[in-house]
Parts: structure tokens; C-alpha cells; sequence
């Protein structure tokens, strides 16, 4: 079938090829009960599908609403084609392509701030979902409190019943749930933050009594937050990606997301007003969560981030490509080995598997996860993905030499100029800071190092660590003299 100029939707779902999987359940009967902020590709390629399957299982009242909070694109994408959208998992093997029908419908915050907490504060809404990134929360990574002087929080404050961040929106529902004498919804943070339930707990709290200290009591004793670890690799979808998606399907779909056939949710069972059979969807509910959280943080995302800001000094444009060069496959090795001390795993965890696991996804030929994607907002990623592991191992007196590297290849990342003087797009919320550090500094290792491990908001007491500094200082010393792949060789051939 060509896919000419029609569009996916409710009307077309019987026309797709026999190999593309679609909701194996009355759509119409579906109503929502999560409210989810954040509605990117990781949303829709992960807790979304979870949800279809639970949905797929009879739990027909927790249907989604997606709201984005800034950027309307998402919305204008789906909803001409009803909130259907295809996940293409991608394998060396070949593709599977599935719509998804457990988004019903979408919102974009900006646009009409009040209309989102009006949704929130529906009774029938008995979960808000995050996947906001990083950045998202407004609050210092290095300490995981509200950064009160945040811009966002600062409008909030002011704005209280139109707000812009997710900290405000979330309060502001509270606040509208408890005047209304309804139960709160439980928050499920689904970001890459060191114990992600209690940090945006303490967010949303601190936040909170800025407001009122009635208010901040009552969510500090009413709502849960329980903690979660979310992992599924979802690289950004390209205009290719769409045409072949468009190909399988014989239809067009303006926004499909791509990922591998991995996906895991572990979850902590601590709901205050219900959840969908998560279990049976496959996901792991468990009473502490924090063992898989730093497992997944030191382990996955650690070498991802060495493997982003050293592949992408060394001109690789995705994790396989970088993994094609068995020096780089080596550093992921060598950066979850040095993590792997520090981890204290529930017994029958079998870390050597999980690690293997790892290596090979990130080898995953079919999907183009670019370096420079995940390079983004480094400052809010550090601390709980490579810093925690360094101090751990400070601790015991144990080398960091690998963990040293790859922050030093975040240092040279975000002087924003490569290896061949070409300019690098550096993402970042701390952006104009490593700018001017940089500039003061110079190309010197002795002089950068230091300026940008004084960097108190990611850093904090760790920047002025000895060894830490010296580790780093050299490692990035190495870095200017030959280069991101020969520091890498040397590195792993040591
Ligand atoms: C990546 C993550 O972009 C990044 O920083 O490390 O998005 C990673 O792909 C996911 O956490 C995998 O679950």
C-alpha cells in the first residue's frame, strides 16, 4: 500500500497492514485517570504503551491526557489523527510497528494554564505522570531542592493559578483538590533524577509552603510520590523515520516514536488513589526502588553520558556508531565497572547480565540515538549519573580515572568548540556560564577544570576534592593534547 495522503486515525485503523498492532480494545469506552506532563517520545514510547496494555486488559477508567507545557507541535501532530500514533521498535532483526490508543487527548499548558489545572483537579484524574527531563523540576541538581530564584518559580509564585512550570501545576491542582475537600492524585515522577519520588516530593512541598505552610503539610502528609525507574532508549524521531514509518503503515502519521524492543518500569507501590494492574503489563512493583534507580543511573545512563560527550568529540554521530570503535565499547565497559562497586543490589539482581545487557543495546545497529542528543543539559545529568559514583568511590580510596575522563569530556564538550575548531550547539540551562568560564579560561586544562568544577549548583563540596581535581585536570589535560579517541585508547588500553 503507498501511504499517498492518508492520514492515520480512528477511521483508518482497519486499513493498516496485518502486521501493524493496534488497540485490542474499544477506544470509546476508555476515560482518562492520568494527567501526564511532559509529552515526549520517552511518554509515549514507554509508560504510554504500559498503559495501552493495561487498557488492552479491561482497565478501561485510565485513559491518558498529555500536555506539553510549552511547545504546541505534539498537540497540532496528534490530534488531527485522534491521538493515535505508531511505536516502530527497532532491532538488527527488523521493525514492529504498534498504534497506540491510551492517549485520548492533549493539552498545551502555555496556551491555557488554567484549562490544565481544571483537568488535574478532576476527581476521575487519580495520577499525574512526569517525564519533564532534568531540568523540568526547577530545583538544584547537586542538592535536589527548589531553586527558588528559578524564573519559572518566581512567575509561579506570582501566577499562582496560571502557572508554567510542573512544580506549579502540580501544586496549583493540589491546592484546587484540597479547597474542594477531593483526595489528591499521586505524582509519578518518570525522570532520570536520584531518588526521583522523594526529590520531586521535596520539590513540590518546598514549593508549596512558599505558597502556604497549610499547604506544603498537607501534600508532605497526603500525597505519594512514590519512586520510579523508567528505561527505554527513544532517540529523537527524524523526517526519515517518518517516511518509513509512513511506508509500513500505508498511511501517514505526523509524529510516530521510534525505540528498541527493551523496556522496564519498576515501580513503587504507593498509590493514594489507586492504579490500573500494572503488573500484569509487566511492570516491577517493588517497596524500594532506589537500588534499581542508581543501578540504572551509574550503570546506563553514565556510560551513555561518557559515551555522548567522548563519542561526540571524536566525530561519532550515534551511540552505535561509537560503539562500532572498540575502544568506546571498552569505555562503557570500563565506566560500569568502576560504577558497579558502589552499587548495593536486593539479592537474585545479577549486575553482570544487566551490564552485558547494556552493551548490547547501545550497540543496537537500527537505532540512530544521536550523541549530541543526549550530550544535552549535562549540568542537570552529572551529579546523579557520574558524580555520586566518583565520591563513592573517593570514599573507599578507589581509583576514578574512567568517571574522571568522562566528566573532563563534558568540560571540553561545553566549551562549545570541537576538536577541529568547528562551533558544538551546546544545550544547556547553565549555557552562558560555561560560556564565560571558558572564555576566561582558555584552552588550558589547569585553568578550565577548576573554573568548572567551582560550578557550586552541580559540583558542590565535590568540585574542591583533591584527587577529584587532579583526576579530572589531567584527563582533560589529555583531552587537549590528543584528543578525545586517543585519550580513549590510552584510557582502556592502560
Ligand atoms: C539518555 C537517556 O538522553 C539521555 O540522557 O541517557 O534518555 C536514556 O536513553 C534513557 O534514560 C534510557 O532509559
Amino acid at each position: 500500500m503507498r501511504p499517498g495522503s492518508t492520514r492515520l486515525g480512528r477511521a483508518n485503523l482497519d486499513r493498516l497492514p496485518d502486521g501493524v498492532r493496534r488497540p485490542a480494545y474499544d477506544r470509546s469506552r476508555i476515560t482518562p485517570g492520568i494527567v501526564h506532563l511532559g509529552l515526549g517520545a520517552f511518554h509515549r514510547a514507554h509508560q504510554a504503551v504500559i498503559i495501552d496494555d493495561c487498557l488492552a486488559g479491561g482497565a478501561t477508567s485510565w485513559g491518558i491526557i498529555g500536555a506539553s507545557l510549552r511547545s504546541p507541535d505534539t498537540r497540532d501532530a496528534l490530534a488531527p489523527q485522534d491521538h493515535l500514533y505508531t511505536v516502530a521498535t527497532r532491532a538488527a532483526e527488523g521493525t514492529e510497528h504498534r498504534v497506540i490508543g491510551a492517549l485520548l487527548d492533549s493539552v498545551v499548558a502555555r496556551e491555557n494554564p488554567a484549562a490544565l489545572v481544571e483537568r488535574m483537579a478532576d476527581p476521575a484524574i487519580r495520577i499525574v505522570s512526569l517525564t519533564v527531563t532534568e531540568k523540568g523540576y526547577c530545583h538544584t541538581p547537586q542538592t535536589g531542592d527548589l531553586d527558588e530564584q528559578h524564573p519559572d518559580v518566581v512567575h509561579d509564585l506570582n501566577n499562582f493559578d496560571a502557572p508554567r512550570s510542573a512544580p506549579g501545576f502540580i501544586v496549583a491542582a493540589l491546592a484546587r483538590r484540597r479547597a474542594q475537600g477531593l483526595s489528591p492524585f499521586t505524582v509519578l515522577c518518570c525522570d532520570n533524577l536520584a531518588a526521583n519520588g522523594h526529590t520531586v516530593q521535596r520539590i513540590v512541598t518546598q514549593f508549596a509552603a512558599l505558597r502556604s505552610k497549610d499547604l506544603g503539610k498537607w501534600i508532605a502528609e497526603n500525597v505519594a510520590f512514590p519512586s520510579t525507574m523508567v528505561d527505554r532508549i527513544v532517540p529523537e524521531t527524524t523526517g526519515s523515520d517518518r517516511d518509513a514509518v509512513a511506508n509500513a503503515l500505508g498511511m501517514r502519521d505526523a509524529w510516530p516514536v521510534m525505540t528498541e524492543p527493551f523496556t522496564q518500569w519498576v515501580v513503587e507501590d504507593r498509590f493514594t488513589a489507586g492504579r490500573p494492574d500494572l503488573a500484569a503489563a509487566g511492570v516491577e512493583l517493588v517497596s524500594d526502588v532506589k537500588p534499581f534507580e542508581l543501578m540504572k543511573l551509574r550503570l546506563l545512563n553514565a556510560s551513555h553520558s561518557a559515551l555522548a560527550y567522548l563519542g561526540y568529540l571524536s566525530g561519532y554521530e550515534t551511540i552505535a556508531d561509537t560503539m562500532q570503535d572498540p575502544h568506546f565499547a571498552r569505555l562503557a565497559a570500563q565506566v560500569m565497572e568502576e560504577a558497579a562497586v558502589t552499587l548495593t543490589m536486593p539479592s537474585g539482581t545479577d549486575l553482570a547480565a544487566y551490564r552485558a545487557s547494556l552493551l548490547k543495546r547501545f550497540a543496537n545497529p537500527a537505532l540512530h540515538h544521536r550523541t549530541w542528543q543526549i550530550a544535552m543539559d549535562g549540568s542537570q545529568k552529572l551529579p546523579q549519573r557520574l558524580l555520586g559514583a566518583m565520591q563513592d568511590r573517593l570514599r573507599k580510596d578507589l581509583p576514578i580515572a574512567t568517571h574522571a575522563l568522562a566528566v573532563a569530556g563534558w568540560m571540553r564538550y561545553v566549551t562549545a568548540t570541537d576538536e577541529q575548531g568547528r562551533a558544538i550547539d551546546v544545550r544547556d540551562p547553565l549555557v552562558a556560564e560555561f560560556a564565560a568560564l571558558a572564555r576566561e579560561a582558555g584552552p588550558v586544562a589547569e585553568r578550565l577544570a577548576p573554573a568548572l568544577l567551582g560550578i557550586e549548583k552541580v559540583f558542590g563540596p565535590l568540585g574542591s576534592e583533591p584527587r577529584l581535581r587532579e583526576a579530572v585536570t589531567t584527563a582533560l589535560g589529555q583531552l587537549y593534547q590528543g584528543g578525545a579517541r586517543q585519550a580513549v585508547a590510552a584510557l582502556v588500553s592502560a
